[in-house]
C-alpha cells in the first residue's frame, strides 16, 4: 500500500489574468492530485531582483499525494502546459509557475528535482502563505519550522511584505 504524503506547492503568475491562472492551478490540483486540498491566501509582490517585469501574485497550496516527487512535478509541468505556459528565458514572466515546496519531511538533490525548494527560506511570497497554512511544518535540513524561519527573515530584510489581495479564492 502506497501512504499519502503532506506536500506544499508554491504557485506564481505574473502574466495575463493572473487571479483566473491561480484559480484554474488549484481547481486542477483539487481535483485528483491533492487530497484534502487547502490553499493560502494570494499575495502580490515585486518580481525578484527587481527584474523589469510586472508583479506577481503567489500562493501556496498543500494537500496529500501519493504520487512520487518525480511523478509529482510532471503532474505539475503537465498543468503548467495546460494552462498554456510558454517557457522563453529562466525566471522569465509566466502565466503560471508550480514549484514543489516540500514533500513531506523528504530531501531531494538531482538536477531535474531539488526538495526542499533551494530558495524557499529567502522569499516571503512563499514563507508568508506557509505560515498560514503550515507553521509548525519543520525544513529537514535547518530544522527550523516555518515560523521559525519567518521570524528569521523579518530579522535580516526590511524589504517591503506581499500584500494579501483582498479575495476569495472559490477553489480554496
Ligand atoms: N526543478 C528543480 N527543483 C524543482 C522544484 N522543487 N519544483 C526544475 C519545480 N521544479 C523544480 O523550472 C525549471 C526547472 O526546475 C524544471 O524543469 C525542474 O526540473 P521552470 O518552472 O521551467 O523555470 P523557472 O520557474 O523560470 O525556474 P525556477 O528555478 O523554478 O525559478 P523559480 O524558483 O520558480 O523562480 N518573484 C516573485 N515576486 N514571485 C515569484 O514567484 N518567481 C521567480 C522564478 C522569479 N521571481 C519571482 C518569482
Ligand atoms: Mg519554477
Amino acid at each position: 500500500m502506497t501512504t499519502a504524503i503532506l506536500v506544499h506547492l508554491g504557485l506564481g503568475s505574473n502574466l495575463g489574468n493572473r487571479l483566473d491562472f491561480l484559480n484554474q492551478a488549484c481547481s486542477e490540483l483539487s481535483a485528483v492530485t491533492l487530497r484534502d486540498f487547502r490553499a493560502s491566501a494570494i499575495y502580490e509582490s515585486e518580481p525578484l531582483l527587481q527584474m523589469k517585469q510586472p508583479n506577481y501574485y503567489n500562493q501556496v497550496v498543500c494537500g496529500w499525494t501519493e504520487l512520487s516527487p518525480v511523478e509529482l512535478l510532471e503532474k505539475c509541468q503537465q498543468i503548467e502546459n495546460l494552462l498554456g505556459r510558454v517557457r522563453k528565458e529562466r525566471w522569465g514572466s509566466r502565466n503560471i509557475d508550480l514549484d514543489i515546496l516540500s514533500y513531506g519531511n523528504e530531501i531531494v538533490d538531482t538536477e531535474k528535482l531539488k526538495i526542499p525548494h533551494p530558495e524557499m527560506e529567502k522569499r516571503s511570497f512563499v514563507l508568508l502563505p506557509l505560515l498560514e497554512l503550515s507553521p509548525d511544518w519543520v525544513h529537514p535540513e535547518s530544522g527550523n519550522s516555518i515560523r521559525m524561519l519567518w521570524e528569521k527573515w523579518l530579522k535580516t530584510n526590511d524589504e517591503e511584505l506581499p500584500q494579501a489581495l483582498k479575495t476569495t479564492n472559490q477553489s480554496s
